[in-house]
């Protein structure tokens, strides 16, 4: 059975991923499975590039079709920002989520709400270097000034959805894998990974 590995050094997309693909036939490797430590520079100037750079650079390091996830939070009152540079919102090297999130809540503190935003995600597939496909997912709501919840990552515990009136750090896994913007993009995946392994 050919195989497909996750291509992030992200824990919490791992588990996402690995649920979200679970029921497909396909077998998911991980890149702790193989032992493999790659940490590719996110350069890029779109989630497109990014996320292409990140799976032809784990398909080529492992042999294995590789599926990356370039993501990121698109704030309308901070101008779209973090969007593509998400993972390094923050002035201090070593920063966690938790400093990401407090400095973004410092940031809109001045701004009137709502904080409306939404997450992005753009999956890149790649089978060797000239084969490559990509989809993408969005999913909508707002940021609130204190966190709520504990599950997911990032800034799932600021990230609220009005109409559910949870965030996402409240839903567990299987209701944030109907809604996200990770499980969207991978919804647009599925097609393409069943032509890919004849499913
Ligand atoms: P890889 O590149 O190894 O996949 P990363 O965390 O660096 O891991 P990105 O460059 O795509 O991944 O950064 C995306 C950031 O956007 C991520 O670190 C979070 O801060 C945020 N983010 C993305 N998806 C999220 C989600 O579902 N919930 C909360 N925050 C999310």
């Amino acid at each position: 059975m050919k195989k497909l590995l996750i291509a992030t050094n992200n824990k919490g997309k791992v588990k996402e991923l690995q649920e979200l693909l679970k029921d497909t036939g396909i077998e998911l490797i991980t890149p702790a499975d193989i032992n493999l430590n790659l940490d590719v520079e996110e350069d890029g100037k779109t989630y497109t590039e990014n996320a292409t750079k990140k799976a032809i650079a784990f398909a080529r390091a492992s042999g294995f079709i590789s599926l990356a996830d370039d993501s990121g939070l698109e704030v309308n009152a901070l101008e779209g920002a973090p969007g593509l540079h998400s993972a390094r919102y923050h002035p201090k090297a070593g920063a966690n989520d938790a400093d990401r999130r407090a400095y973004m809540l410092e940031n809109l503190k001045d701004k009137p709400r709502p904080w409306t935003a939404h997450f992005h995600a753009t999956i890149a597939i790649s089978v060797s270097e000239e084969e490559i496909y990509v989809v993408d997912g969005n999913c909508y709501g707002e940021i609130i000034p204190e966190e709520r919840g504990n599950s997911g990552f990032g800034y799932d515990p600021i990230f609220f959805f009005p109409e559910l009136k949870k965030t996402m750090a409240e839903m567990d896994m299987e209701e944030k894998n109907r809604l996200s913007h990770r499980a969207i993009g991978v919804m647009n995946a599925l097609p393409i990974l069943k032509q890919i392994f004849g499913l």
